[in-house]
């Protein structure tokens, strides 16, 4: 963790029933995913909900309404002692701890996305020691999530290790959602193949791609969907932050 806290946005993604057989005690509940971001100006291109498949999560009661939240068990701790938790400091642990790959395939909706569902798939770089182990994945802006959504899509061995069913990861399409002058509007793909990302290990190329998306889509970019559209990344980053917020399809958490 750095010196400097570190705020997130928190983007609901409600797990739809049939719940996968993990969280089959919670039937009849509001359970989420809490999948932090930076980024939620990006959320309309959201394709599929990451998770550790050898990570471990819980799933939390978060509020007086019961609202269930799966998350690490260190997350878990700082939102307690946020101002929405439902007692000040203390964690309502319901399930768990369960490895992230028992929620593979469970379908989730995504605030703003224009894919009606999206599922859950594995990514190997998430790690537990930021966030919520819970990471939403955009393609069309993220060059780690277009790169290791490609590996499944393009590895057939690696959805059976897994355990995947093609039809979780094959029709989920990149959407362009930001323009970007000389990269287009599906910026991470084009700065992936501009410094030949070949796979989610391929670490130095990827962080290069990552370096130049960031900064051009941030300063640069334009938005091209939603109420937004026309507008300047930066400009329309705290107006759809706050889209969310009210929509109650996201919390703020820090850390
Ligand atoms: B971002 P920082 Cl479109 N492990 O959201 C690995 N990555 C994690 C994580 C974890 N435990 N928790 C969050 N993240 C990702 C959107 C996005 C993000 C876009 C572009 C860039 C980007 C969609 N994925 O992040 O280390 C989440 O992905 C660039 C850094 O705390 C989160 O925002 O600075 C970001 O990394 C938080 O990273």
């Amino acid at each position: 963790e750095g010196v400097q806290p570190q705020e997130y946005v928190l983007i609901k993604m409600q797990v739809l029933e049939p719940f996968p057989a993990v969280l089959e005690p919670l039937a009849g509940r509001r359970v989420y995913l809490a999948a932090a971001t930076l980024r939620p100006e990006t959320m309309y291109g959201q394709t599929n909900c990451w998770i550790a498949p050898d990570g471990s999560y819980g799933a939390y009661e978060v509020n007086a309404d019961g609202d269930v939240f799966i998350v690490t068990e260190r997350a878990a701790r700082n939102l307690a002692f946020q101002y929405w938790s439902p007692v000040y400091g203390e964690t309502r642990c319901l399930l768990g701890p369960f490895p992230g790959a028992a929620l593979l395939g469970a379908a989730v909706r995504a605030p703003l996305s224009s894919y009606e569902h999206v599922y859950v798939l594995p990514m190997l770089s998430i790690t537990s020691d930021k966030g919520t182990g819970v990471v939403t994945s955009v393609p069309s802006d993220s060059p780690d999530d277009y790169r290791a959504l490609q590996d499944l899509k393009e590895k057939p061995a690696l959805r059976r290790k897994y355990g995947l069913r093609d039809e979780w990861v094959l029709p989920f399409e990149p959407v362009p959602i930001i323009q970007v002058p000389e990269m287009g509007s599906l910026s991470a793909q084009a700065a992936c193949e501009r410094y030949r990302v070949h796979s989610q290990n391929d670490r130095d190329a990827l962080a290069k791609a990552k370096d130049e998306v960031y900064l051009r889509g941030f300063y640069d970019g334009v938005l091209l969907v939603g109420p937004h559209a026309g507008q300047r990344v930066h400009v329309a980053k705290p107006l759809i932050r706050q889209l969310l917020l009210d929509q109650g399809d996201a919390v703020v958490y820090s850390e």
